[in-house]
């Protein structure tokens, strides 16, 4: 299968200036990464006298909320017909169906930084290994010559923030921390920033995570770290908010490599975190879901979990044994 390239940036260009209503699609279950971006492109596109929504699957997570401007919507207004759709950090078209199966016939942008894009749509601009969607957006449209404002670039911020985790991953490249200066420049305050992203997690979260902790198993002779978290332990804890745990198990002292399982609205989903080589990404692929080398996920219909913790756990094994 020839892979589309990248459209150049003339192409976009005429394609967003042809477009007068755009509809900025974030994916299913948008991470700060999905928000952040999306609102950050309804300003930009918005300060160029577009009219655009980010018309998101869900409500953003109140941690996310700070990201999140007016444009981001859970609901488009009756009568908005885009004339163009941007996917933003979808690698798959199904992070989107839902909501671009209303407008089969528009035009799709999409704008990703995952090695995994299916390069879907009409125009395809993805850098796969870029720190995030957030740094993709800012070099593309500061090339395009769009203004980026105070507003979207603290946007743009905060998913590089979130996605890099706090520019811990190896995806942050020396670009990456020139843009965060570029943003800080502009006024951007990003401890305040980072005080409202990382230094408000609710109790009932925390609590999940200590739940996490206590039930995590070890496996690979303590390399790898595994947990399951049924829906009774969430309404346990108080939320099914599992962010940060999969990186919290990985974290632990000689981990490499952590699979976190748990129920979500009736369906199983798998989270995996790996240091270095190990690669997650392709198991991730293998079972039917998408990533990157170091941060994948799987949603999985509903059927068996020990039947599926098991074949992940000895694939995931095998990872370890090749690399002896
Ligand atoms: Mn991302």
């Amino acid at each position: 299968m020839r892979m589309k390239k990248n459209n150049t940036f003339s192409e976009i260009r005429v394609a967003l200036a042809e477009a007068e209503n755009i509809l900025i699609l974030p994916h299913v279950k948008a991470d700060g990464d999905a928000v952040g971006s999306a609102s950050a492109l309804t300003q930009i596109l918005r300060k160029d006298g577009k009219n655009v929504y980010a018309w998101a699957a869900e409500e953003p997570l109140p941690s996310l909320a700070v990201l999140a401007h007016e444009a981001y919507v859970t609901e488009i207004p009756e009568g908005f017909t885009p004339d163009l759709l941007i996917s933003v950090d979808c690698a798959d078209i199904d992070r989107c169906i839902d909501r671009v199966q209303f407008f089969p016939d528009v035009k799709i942008l999409n704008l990703d930084h995952h090695v995994t894009n299916t390069r879907f749509g009409d125009l395809v601009y993805v850098i796969g290994n870029l720190s995030s969607t957030g740094q993709l957006i800012y070099q593309l449209f500061d090339s395009l010559g769009y203004k980026i404002n105070k507003k979207a670039a603290r946007s743009i911020l905060g998913a590089i923030l979130l996605d890099t985790n706090r520019f811990y991953y190896s995806s942050t490249g020396t670009r990456t921390l020139e843009i965060a200066a570029e943003i800080i420049e502009r006024g951007v305050n990003m401890a305040e920033l980072c005080e409202e992203l990382f230094g408000n997690n609710p109790k009932e979260k925390m609590r999940l995570l200590a739940m996490a902790i206590e039930r995590a198993e070890y496996f690979a002779e303590g390399r790898g770290v595994f947990c399951y978290l049924p829906q009774e332990v969430q309404d346990q804890a108080g939320t099914d908010n599992t962010d940060d745990i999969v990186e919290a198990l990985r974290d632990i002292q000689g981990v490499e490599l952590a699979l976190l399982l748990y129920d979500y609205k009736g369906t199983l989903r798998a989270s995996m975190r790996s240091f270095g080589s190990l690669d997650v990404g392709k198991i991730a692929l293998k079972f039917g879901g998408g990533g990157h080398r170091n941060a994948a996920g799987i949603t999985f219909e509903k059927t068996n979990v020990d039947k599926v913790s098991r074949e992940l756990l000895s694939t995931l094994e095998a990872l370890f044994v090749r690399k002896n």
